[in-house]
């Protein structure tokens, strides 16, 4: 099986940090997405959605969207578990992984491509669609984020994780959330103490070291 990804992009990045987390090694063809080697062929066909990363498997399946390749790769690699072990478990590190991408991961997203230059010509991931890039993509996604870390707040007293006592793949979407930000000069509500000490512990995870 081999990966395609973008070392820099950070969903290639949570997929790196998934194999970091388990310490496996996996063939990685690397493909410029900035320059849109993805939308070049063969790779345009293997994964009609365009973007990176996507996972190629022996028998030529192409399975796309971090959380899905992240999901098969649980599967072959079951230790260290990163999406729960008992059923409880892991509907709890579904729910945080849905209410991290929904609530907060991509309206940051969505807000980079509308206001950083370097999206100009690529607002919508994976083409090359001429669109207008719009700042209320920006004041939305401070608006969510704000919202969401005041309900996480709440939600975190006594535990280390986002899940719990246990780092899971949920962790790893959050630790994105929090260097998005940090790309777009959004801070932490001031009151939500919690959420700032679960950033920092990410912070210092060695399998979420980039530069
Ligand atoms: N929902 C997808 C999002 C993938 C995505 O947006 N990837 C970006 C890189 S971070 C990409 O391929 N961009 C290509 C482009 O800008 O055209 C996932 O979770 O994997």
């Amino acid at each position: 099986m081999k990966l395609f990804s973008f070392s820099p992009a950070p969903n290639g990045r949570r997929v790196t940090a998934f194999l970091n987390e388990k310490e496996i090694e996996l063939d990685v063809v690397e493909l410029n997405a900035r320059k849109g080697e993805q939308l070049q062929e063969p790779y345009k066909s293997m994964n009609t959605f365009n973007c990176i990363p996507f996972l190629q498997l022996d028998d030529g399946t192409v399975i796309s969207e971090c959380l899905s390749i992240c999901r098969y790769l649980e599967g072959i690699y079951p230790s260290i578990p990163l999406f729960g072990e008992s059923n409880k478990e892991q509907a709890i590190v579904d729910m945080w992984c849905r209410r991290i991408e929904l609530d907060a991961l991509t309206p940051l997203f969505y807000a980079v491509r509308n206001t950083v230059p370097l999206f100009k010509s690529r607002v919508l991931a994976g083409s090359r669609i001429e669109i207008k890039q719009e700042k209320i993509f920006l004041e939305r996604a401070i608006d969510m984020i704000n919202l969401f870390f005041s309900r996480v707040e709440k939600d975190f007293s006594g535990k280390e994780f986002i899940c719990g006592d246990f780092f899971s793949v949920a962790d790893i979407s959050g630790f994105f959330v929090f260097t998005t930000m940090n790309m777009l000069k959004i801070d932490i509500p001031d009151h939500c103490n919690n959420v700032k000490k679960w950033r920092d512990t990410l912070f210092k995870r060695k399998s979420l070291q980039f530069d």
